[in-house]
């Protein structure tokens, strides 16, 4: 068979199929090393389409017979599909291929997990299934008969046959093969009901190992409450009788939205109090929101390319955003999302690998479910909702439902429906889907006091946009910024409530009139725009903010620059950490009007990581031990400074009555083990102790487990906490990430070294190996120690994981995409390992195109 070389494909040569699929009817004869799959589909010419040849993609079949209207084809075969020529009216495929789910480690198409097959189809799974037109566009009714002598057997859409060893599912909402799925395996369900607003009864259910069973509750419950939200916020009814939900141990991402049956990663979904933490909880909650919202985001509209990606999931995390902001509390969740985009977007964004929103051409598009596409793609909808206003988007968005329910849509459609609902024109608001990078907004003020006793003052800010260089874009055009201001007085009283700024232009002025004395401005309130302020606001009056800011976000915001003013003080001119912060942060530690929550994230110091870009953007080397040096001594320092009321709060934030995932507990929580962080530096670990021994729920056992490894003090807590859970596989994955994570710079490398030697390392685990691996990267100065020794060892796992699971393998190059950040020596080290990498005989297009675009 011939090889086809990697292509590049682009956006600019999108053309519609030759043909449409009138239905799809698949048969599936499971067996582990050789799965029959019997497909029978209608096509007719598209009239849209331009013609060309017939081609259906297909990738590691082996076809056993094809006929076309009942007469055997004989198609011309390669490696990524076939050829065939065809009538010229419509006319049925038949094809009977033979594939192997149990030897499928690549966790794409049909494979087996623990025993039980299921599928991953998104972005072009399903072309290892069968020979199928595998492009989005091409949406079709599909019906499914599964032959199997296992006990469950399921597919997307409705029931509609069940014998003994068969079942039949029909799906009458056309869809793309990406949302194609099947499972089969002896599994048990935690069933429930949902009865939408048009009275049509649901049948919900998770699917889970019979071990697993007590760990659906919450999950459950977080699904009807995302049904509900839907229904009420955006008015979308579920539209089948049945919801599945399977859970599966082997996965490469968090979860999948076929329809009518989504996938989820065990981590994404199963949980018990003593299990898994406050933060898990919230993070299932966000998944399962996510991946149901996705039912109308993404299925009934689904996106006409991989190209419009974000169509789909910035829109759909969007949505998740606000519903976790609902059920918990809006300003801590924008933070928590601000915090996320800044870690992994911004990151992205400043390094070889920072591409559009819409990327114009890719090699493979699993490497394109990144940041940029799903978080910033949020921002920039948050964005439009705030340049609208709430009652137009929503205008909007009905009209995006109605319109374009069942087809396949681009960002244009989108946009469009805005332009048609406000008249508003969107052209240069655009340019936030095809230009990368991070905007700078630099910021000056003037203040023109009024004549003595007579008219009042004029505040005009002065804003200027600029967006630094990336990969093949070197000049950047001035885009549309919302920007939120409001203006407190020396009191703290709000003079000027909060206005969002609409700039278009490179530079802007607006003015503020009608004040009595010099305002402080509190600008880009709730993070209005994703861009980064360049405006360096004095000491004094961030200490101010963060006492009297009324946007709980600036609020925070301010915290966050004063702590990194102070660290990049500490690190770059050796100064001792500033005691007006101190007192500051201690001040509003112990403002009980606050919501713990709140307090607890603004008691967070900046990661190693966040300081390394810091220091960057300012114009040093960052060096990663030093950093991680500095850290901890401004931790001791706030320690040192507030120990008495960080006893006093660890003692008041106890939570009284058994262990229960809500927001007010869990933020509760969060205050008192921030305390105990701070607390442990002083009492050398003795309440971190008593702590572990007296949890019954696991976010206080970890919270322990966390404070002792951070004084390296944890060797007894790991082995009980070992033995305690062996046997259940989530939580050895917080065992292993930890240590890794965690570990002394020095010892990083032996760490991980030893714990990817342990029995219990299942390497071909996506979950185990980012717990290990990606434990060592998140572990900055682990992972950038001098030695090497920790670039050597990730590069070997990455070498031995990619013929097996190319996809896990290339995301995890992304640990190397700060590179140009740091020293000669560390740059050279990188650059050798990466260059090995890429050397590697047959290494995956996923990882080769990664390693690619990073060494460039
Ligand atoms: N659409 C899913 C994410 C997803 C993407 C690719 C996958 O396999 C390659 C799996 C899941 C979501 O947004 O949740
Ligand atoms: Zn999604």
């Amino acid at each position: 068979m011939p090889k086809d070389a990697p292509q590049t494909i682009f956006l600019a040569d999108y053309t519609p199929f030759t043909h449409r699929v009138e239905r799809a009817h698949l048969t599936f004869r499971l067996a582990p090393g050789a799965t029959r799959v019997i497909s029978r589909i209608d096509f007719a010419p598209n009239p849209d389409s331009g013609g060309g040849p017939f081609f259906l993609h297909g990738e590691k079949l082996a076809l056993i017979e094809a006929k076309i209207d009942g007469a055997p084809v004989t198609p011309e075969i390669t490696e990524t599909g076939l050829t065939c020529a065809v009538p010229d009216g419509p006319f049925t495929w038949e094809a009977e291929v033979e594939i192997s789910p149990q030897s499928n480690t690549a966790l794409e198409g049909l494979y087996m997990s623990n025993g039980m097959y299921c599928t991953q189809c998104e972005a072009e799974g399903f072309r290892k299934i069968t020979y199928y037109p595998d492009r989005p566009d091409v949406m079709a009714p599909f019906t499914v008969r599964i032959e199997s002598d296992l006990p469950v057997l399921l597919s997307n859409g409705n029931p509609t046959g069940r014998g003994e060893g068969w079942a039949e599912w029909t799906d009458p909402w056309p869809k793309p093969a990406y949302l194609f799925a099947l499972v089969a395996g002896e599994l048990v369900n935690h069933p429930d009901r949902f009865t939408t607003r048009s009275g049509r009864e649901v049948e919900l259910n998770i699917w889970v190992r019979e071990g697993d069973l007590h760990k659906c509750a919450f999950g459950m419950d977080a699904l009807k409450r995302s049904m509900t939200w839907d229904e009420q916020v955006y008015g979308r009814e579920y539209d089948l009788d049945v919801f599945n939900i399977v859970a599966v141990d082997d996965f490469n991402m968090g979860a999948m939205e076929n329809k009518g049956l989504n996938i989820f990663n065990s981590s994404a979904v199963l949980a018990s109090p003593e299990t898994a933490t406050d933060a898990n909880f919230e993070r299932i909650e966000s998944i399962i929101a996510h991946e149901y919202f996705h039912n109308w985001t993404g299925n009934r509209i689904t996106c006409r390319d991989w190209f419009q990606l974000c169509l789909k999931e910035g829109l759909t995390v969007f949505r998740d955003q606000h519903f976790s902001g609902d059920e918990r509390s809006a300003a801590v969740q924008r933070i928590n999302d601000v915090l996320a985009l800044r870690a992994r977007q911004f990151r992205e964004d400043n390094g070889p690998l920072a591409h559009p929103v819409r990327p114009e051409s890719f090699v493979e598009i699993n490497n394109f479910y990144t940041a940029t596409v799903y978080e910033k793609g949020a921002e920039v909808i948050g964005m439009l909702k705030r340049l609208v206003g709430d009652e137009a988007y929503f205008k909007a968005l009905d009209l995006y439902f109605t319109r374009h329910d069942g087809q396949a849509c681009t960002i244009e459609d989108w946009l469009k429906v805005f332009e048609d609902t406000t008249g508003r024109e969107l052209s240069q608001f655009k340019r936030w889907y095809s230009q990368a990078g991070t905007p700078r907004l630099d910021v000056h003020e003037a203040w023109s006091p009024g004549m003595a006793g007579k008219a009042a003052g004029t505040y005009t800010l002065t804003l200027r946009q600029n967006t630094p260089p990336t990969p093949g874009q070197p000049d950047k055009a001035p885009l549309v910024i919302p920007v939120a201001v409001g203006l407190l007085d020396k009191d703290g009283t709000e003079v000027v409530p909060t206005r969002v700024l609409e700039m278009t232009d490179v530079t802007q002025s607006f003015a503020f009139d009608g004040l009595e004395t010099r305002p402080v401005p509190s600008i880009l309130r709730g993070f209005s725009a994703p861009v980064i302020l360049t405006r360096k606001p004095d000491r004094t009056e961030l200490a101010f903010l963060l006492a009297h800011d009324t946007d709980p976000f600036n609020r925070w915001e301010a915290g966050r620059t004063l702590a990194k003013d102070v660290l990049v003080r500490m690190i770059a001119e050796d100064a001792a950490p500033s005691p007006a912060y101190l007192v500051a942060l201690e001040q509003m530690a112990q403002d009980s009007d606050l919501d713990p929550a709140f307090r607890a994230l603004a008691l967070g110091l900046p990661s190693q990581d966040d300081m390394a870009q810091t220091l960057f953007d300012s114009g040093h080397t960052p060096d990663p031990t030093r950093i991680r040096r500095a850290i901890r001594a401004l931790g001791q320092a706030i320690a040192d400074h507030a120990g008495s009321t960080f006893s006093d709060l660890y003692d008041e934030m106890t939570v009284p009555g058994p262990y229960l995932p809500d927001a007010e507990g869990a933020g509760r929580r969060a205050l008192r083990q921030a305390a105990l962080g701070f607390l442990t530096l002083e009492d050398e670990g003795a309440r971190a102790r008593a702590q572990f021994d007296a949890a019954d729920n696991m976010t206080e056992q970890l919270g322990a487990l966390v404070a002792l490894l951070h004084i390296d003090a944890a060797e007894e807590q790991l082995s009980a906490f070992r033995h305690q859970w062996q046997r259940d596989r989530l939580v050895m994955d917080k065992w292993f990430g930890l240590q890794a994570s965690m570990a002394p710079p020095e010892k990083a490398a032996n760490v991980t070294r030893r714990l990817s030697e342990d029995a219990d390392f299942d390497w071909k685990n996506p979950n185990r190996f980012r717990a290990v691996l990606g434990g060592l990267a998140a572990n900055a100065a682990g992972f950038h120690h001098p030695s090497g020794d920790s670039y050597a060892l990730f590069t070997d796992w990455l070498i031995r994981l990619d013929p097996l699971n190319p996809q896990t393998t290339a995301r995890m190059t992304t640990a190397f995409e700060t590179w140009k950040r740091y020293d000669a020596d560390r740059q050279e080290m990188i650059r050798e390992n990466l260059e090995r990498l890429a050397a590697v005989p047959d290494l995956s297009r996923d990882t080769t195109e990664m390693v690619g675009r990073i060494l460039s």
